[in-house]
């Protein structure tokens, strides 16, 4: 049983579907319009900009938590080690009450390629806990928990546009719901590898030695405002231009960093070109790629199927995926959780 997905944030109704201490939720990764890229100094989970996102529904992580006897990851079925997701269990313990977990998550696409599974990740992991332990947090208070795992997860606690700005203990906070604006993304897959170089180490990376870090920190609030005026005004073109400016400047501080942030690869900048001479030609679509060579192209209500079927024409392209705008976190049926532990993780 999957519950219909829906733009608001968790509600309570999803409790009932949480087994005792045990359940399944699913959450989306989000696309970054105005980009966050470094963290305040000295601070693991406040950003130093403000940044602005979109939540992409046609990629998912599900994972399934529930108490068991010792604490376990398994990623894709398989044992797994995972320092961030210990780092955050344990941070979480310090301040609840929590048993030892068994934790399952599965990604319906690359991981750690570009795509934001931290963000997916870490919002699917607080949604998970929060139903299998009846904690119930305000969608505000679980955006600051899964801040604290990736920055970036704090954004995928909602659906639709959301805002996420720097301050003491930032949470993000919805900017418009799905289907107020129901853009359309073609995501232009050009390689399943995992990343060379982290997101956290690589902006930190860039924060100590690109010489345009102090540019692109002072431009971001600019861009966000500029970025919220046009997502309030619905207005595509305006978006289009701060949303690949900002894009832009990203990738010039991830260039200049050293050694030098090489995400891109040749076909990046294929489906980059491709993307702008879809625009010459009428098509309402622009790019954005963020810390991986996937290029996410976003396209008015209504482009996504001709710009999907001309970029995976485009010379080192695997596939594409498309999704729209939507989708906030949302429960399942903990079908695991209700077998024993043993029975699902033998000698976890
Ligand atoms: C973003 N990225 O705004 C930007 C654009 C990548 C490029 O957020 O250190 O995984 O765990 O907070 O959130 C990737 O950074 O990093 C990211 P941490 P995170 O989506």
């Amino acid at each position: 049983m999957t519950r219909s997905p829906t733009s608001a944030p968790l509600k309570a109704p999803d409790a009932q579907l949480a087994g005792p201490r045990g359940a399944t939720a699913v959450a989306h990764p989000n696309v970054a319009l105005i980009k966050y890229w470094g963290k305040r100094p000295g601070a693991r989970d406040i950003p130093a900009t403000p940044s602005l996102s979109i939540t992409l529904d046609g990629l998912a992580t599900r994972t399934t938590v529930y108490a068991a006897p010792a604490d376990t990851v398994r990623v894709d079925g398989e044992p797994a080690r995972d320092a961030k997701m210990d780092a955050f269990i344990a941070m979480l313990r310090e301040t609840r009450d929590l048993p030892p977990l068994a934790v399952s998550t599965a990604n319906d696409f690359p991981t750690g390629a570009g795509l934001a599974s931290s963000a997916s990740g870490f919002a699917a992991l607080v949604s998970a806990v929060d139903a299998a332990f009846g904690w119930n947090l305000a969608a505000e208070q679980r955006s600051r928990l899964a801040r604290r795992g990736s920055v970036s997860a704090a954004r995928s606690v909602y659906g639709g546009f959301v805002a996420l700005e720097p301050g003491p203990d930032p949470a993000a906070q919805p900017v418009l719901v799905a289907d107020a604006w129901p853009l359309e993304v073609v995501v232009a897959i050009v390689s399943d590898a995992p990343k060379a170089v982290a997101s956290t180490p690589g902006m930190e990376r860039s924060r100590r030695t690109s010489p345009f870090y102090d540019s692109w920190t002072r431009s971001a609030e600019d861009d966000y405002r500029a970025a919220r005026q046009a997502v309030a005004a619905r207005d595509f073109d305006g978006l289009a231009t701060v949303a690949e400016h900002n894009c832009l400047k990203m990738h010039a501080v991830m260039f200049a960093s050293q050694p030098p942030l090489w995400y891109w690869s040749a076909a990046t900048l294929a489906v980059l070109q491709a993307v702008r001479a879809l625009r010459r030609h009428g098509a309402a679509v622009f790019f954005t790629v963020d810390a991986g060579p996937q290029v996410k192209a976003v396209c008015a209500p209504g482009h996504g199927e001709r710009v999907a079927e001309h970029l995976a024409a485009v010379n080192g392209v695997l596939r594409v995926l498309r999704g729209r705008v939507g989708g906030a976190p949302r429960c399942e049926a903990p079908r695991e959780a209700r077998r024993s532990p043993a029975a699902v993780h033998p000698g976890g």
